[in-house]
């Protein structure tokens, strides 16, 4: 019943196909970078903590050749962006930066461009294909963000370090789609490896991979279809409230503070603040713990941290929506389901559900059952569709594919 997770060749295949029709040539360079699915550590990139992603096999692929010159030509084969779907534009030679502009997608290449750590970059012309579902909550802007990067690495090598590499195009989030997000999606996009989960401490960005090798289990992705844009202002908003509580604690960063410290501070801040921050604290003991359970097998114990982290993350944190509270809500009457939560950043997205294999069908079954209906403007009108099962262990699993 869950769609198979839809092989790379598919999307490679399209790519060249829209490379040859429009440059009449064959690519001479063909990477591509992985979306995430986030199992637990919620918000807590941003705070220095722990979180705890895997890298999926649903990818954006790069596909394309250096241009002499200094022009860039792009074309992306995703019909669901905004127009226009060709951007031309030339790289400046004096090293001035390359302003954001319309269209949106766009900005994701020209904000790794300015970003590229062995300027100058050359000219080129690409295409861009992609099966990670825009704002649906599994990294679509990381994993682009990462492909052009990788491309740009085969263009003209930098010194190949991995976690600069992420942050680099996590400053082109941060300075071309105007999203402060934390480091988590391309670290995951750039590090993941086939059948394992990554746990990063997101302060000394150190990755230690989660084994994954279980083929009894398996991790299922359900799409609200309720579309969700961190451009608007809540993200923004976590991060500042994170920010305010630990400045009312004198640490540095939530990372640094335990809910001893914030009940002994309560008096100090106001309500939102103390639930924001209560949120991140808990949350990384959370991921910590269930790192520990995941790699035990433990699935029973973790599932009970993934309900925990939802509720904390509808109640506290306040980041959920309702059709994903109804999604996770349904998964959890599933006999077999050991845990489900909303995954990434919110108000939109997907689910993710970790249970026995024998319980999937049935599982996406009862999620499908409630054919929501759904209120949010952005929304999709809120059927669920695509889910996406990932046998741990079994042939289709979180997998990374850096370079074709
Ligand atoms: C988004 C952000 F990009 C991540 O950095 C992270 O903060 C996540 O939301 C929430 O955990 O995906």
């Amino acid at each position: 019943m869950a769609s198979p997770v839809p092989a790379v060749g598919g999307v490679l295949e399209e790519a060249r196909r829209l490379y040859r029709q429009t440059f009449g040539s064959c690519p001479q360079v063909e990477v591509c970078a992985p979306g995430r699915v986030n199992l637990i550590g919620e918000h807590t990139d941003y705070n220095d903590g722990f979180v705890l992603p895997m890298a999926l096999a649903l990818v954006t692929v790069v596909v394309g050749s250096p241009d002499p010159g200094r022009a860039v030509t792009i074309v992306t084969a995703n019909q669901d962006v905004e127009e226009p779907r060709r951007v031309e534009f030339n790289l400046p030679s004096d090293g001035s930066p390359l302003s954001p502009g319309k269209p949106g997608w766009a900005n994701y290449v020209k904000g790794v461009v300015q970003h590229y750590r062995a300027p100058p970059v050359p000219g080129f012309k690409a295409v861009i294909a992609s099966s990670v579902p825009l704002g649906g909550g599994l990294s679509s802007s990381a994993s682009l963000e990462v492909a052009v990067y990788t491309f740009l690495q085969q263009l003209q090598p930098d010194d190949g370090d991995a976690v600069a590499k992420a942050v680099a195009c996590q400053q082109a989030e941060h300075t071309h789609a105007g999203v402060p997000c934390g480091i988590m999606d391309q670290l995951v996009s750039v590090l993941g490896q086939e059948a394992h989960a990554l746990l990063i401490d997101c302060r000394s960005m150190e990755a230690t991979p989660i084994p994954l090798s279980d083929p009894s289990v398996v991790i299922l992705i359900t799409n609200s279809n309720v579309k969700h844009s961190l451009t608007g202002s809540e993200y923004p908003a976590r991060r500042k409230q994170c920010m305010e509580a630990a400045s009312v604690l004198g640490r540095q960063s939530l990372r640094d503070a335990t809910l001893e410290d914030l009940e002994d501070a309560r008096s100090r801040m106001d309500e939102v603040t103390y639930r924001r921050a209560r949120h991140v604290i808990l949350e990384i003991q959370r991921t910590v713990r269930g790192s520990e359970f995941l790699k035990k097998g433990f699935y029973e114990e973790f599932g009970k941290l993934m309900v925990e982290s939802h509720d904390s993350l509808r109640d506290l944190y306040e980041v959920s929506c309702g059709e994903l509270d109804q999604l996770v809500s349904a998964a959890l009457e599933v006999d077999g389901v050991f845990g489900s939560r909303m995954t990434g950043g919110g108000f939109g997205g997907c689910t993710v559900t970790l249970l026995q294999a024998h319980a999937v069908d049935k599982a996406i079954l009862h999620m499908q059952m409630l054919n929501l209906n759904s209120t949010e403007s952005n929304s999709n009108n809120g059927s669920v569709h695509d889910p996406v099962s990932l046998n741990v262990g079994g042939e289709l699993y979180a997998t990374t594919l850096d370079t074709l």
